[in-house]
């Protein structure tokens, strides 16, 4: 499977075509809005999510609720265009009516990109750098999650830290707790007082024109022993999940298991011992989240991220403006103080595509019912191995 996406933050609308994706995979707006609705929320988030009610609207590729075999399409209208019609409009305006962004945010992808793409007005970077493009990430991720459900692979998500509050749970094999007690945290965390805590950090921020950052962390359970492969780099699941992640918009490094805590232990207190019961080989503990070998070991896959401030902030840092090369406060633009909760959704979402395509990389086929024979025929080589 692949997906590309197009739009602008405040251009008419986001696209995304997914290509790749087998037939017969019942799928419905509804499957989609939902985890829109997720990433549109959470404590910290600006006024614009107060603007948006992201609503998929699926224009080919499914038919009477099924796939049909034909790449996905999917647009999710921005309400805020009406707004900026004039700004953003494709066809040729009069100078005055563009208000041209000439101070580059610090930590934003402005200046590079002005630079790299030779735009005096950056609001032509801007727009497409912005995070409103994790809405079709989601998008595709939710017809991920969709897609895994067939096969008993489950994905959830929390906010492990933010701001510099740690939450001190670790996660216990239980996905529908962490699903139950994520969704009704305003900040997305698995302990009510930790959560407070996060919520005065974010106030405090807000207060002072600042901005705060965190680590998410994506949780997936019920994945097959195989996916991915030792035998190229670019075959490993988990660097490919790397990749993925470190994509998402402000976020500047990715974890497995124990993560960067395993520089400080002794071999012996990092690798998983492996056991064999009647469910058949096992693991006695996690520590490497799920993957030995650029492989899935049948452990449940645990992925962190973490997400650097959002750049954009009310009390702006020192830049130059590009015209007149003078030391200016940077250009503020409306945005979200902390959008780490929303981040949460995202990384889960795109550990769910990664996910589902080394899936069908593996048991693929043209059907859904194809596929399930090859999962089938190999859970049956799993269980006589
Ligand atoms: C963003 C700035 C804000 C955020 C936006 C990302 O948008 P605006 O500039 O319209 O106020 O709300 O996030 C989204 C729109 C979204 O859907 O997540 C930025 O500068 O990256």
């Amino acid at each position: 499977m692949r997906f590309l996406t197009a739009g602008e933050s405040h251009g008419p609308q986001l696209t995304l075509i997914v290509e790749g994706l087998p037939s017969n995979l019942e799928l419905l707006s509804e499957d989609i809005n939902g985890e829109l609705r997720r990433r549109q929320g959470g404590y910290g988030r600006g006024r614009r999510m107060k603007i948006e009610k992201d609503q998929a609207q699926i224009v080919s590729g499914v038919r009477h609720g099924y796939t049909t075999g034909a790449p996905v399409a999917i647009v999710i209208e921005n309400k805020d265009w009406k707004n900026w019609e004039s700004i953003m409009g494709p066809d040729p305006v009069d100078s005055e009516v563009k208000k041209q962004v000439t101070r580059p945010r610090p930590g934003h992808a402005d200046l590079n990109g002005a630079i790299k793409y030779g735009h005096r007005d950056m609001r032509d970077v801007l727009e497409r750098s912005s995070a409103r493009e994790t809405t079709v990430r989601v998008a595709a991720g939710a017809i991920a999650k969709k897609l895994l459900k067939s096969f008993g692979i489950d994905v959830g998500g929390r906010v492990a830290e933010l701001g510099g509050v740690r939450d001190s749970y670790t996660f216990d094999g239980d996905l529908e707790q962490l699903k139950t007690v994520t969704e009704a945290s305003p900040v997305r965390c698995m302990t009510s007082e930790t959560g407070d805590a996060m919520m005065a950090v974010i106030d405090e921020a807000k207060a002072n024109g600042d901005s705060v950052g965190g680590i998410v962390e994506a949780v997936v359970t019920g994945v097959p022993t195989g996916l991915g492969s030792h035998v190229h780099y670019d075959r490993k699941l988990d660097a490919r999940m790397a990749m993925a992640v470190t994509s998402i918009n402000a976020f500047k490094g990715v974890e497995f298991g124990i993560g960067f805590s395993a520089a400080e232990k002794p071999g012996s207190q990092v690798h998983d011992e492996i056991t064999y019961e009647d469910a058949g080989f096992s693991r006695s503990t996690n520590n490497l989240g799920g993957f030995e070998g650029g492989m899935t070991t049948g452990m449940p896959v645990i992925v962190r991220g973490v997400m650097k401030p959002i750049p954009t902030l009310y009390k702006p840092l020192q830049s130059i403006d590009i015209d007149s090369k003078e030391p200016f406060k940077a250009s503020i633009e409306r945005t979200d103080n902390c959008a780490v909760p929303a981040a949460s959704v995202v990384c889960e979402n795109v550990v769910a595509w990664e996910i589902a395509n080394a899936f069908l990389e593996k048991f693929g086929g043209d059907r859904l019912g194809e596929i399930t024979v090859n999962y089938e025929n190999y859970c049956q080589w799993m269980a006589d191995f």
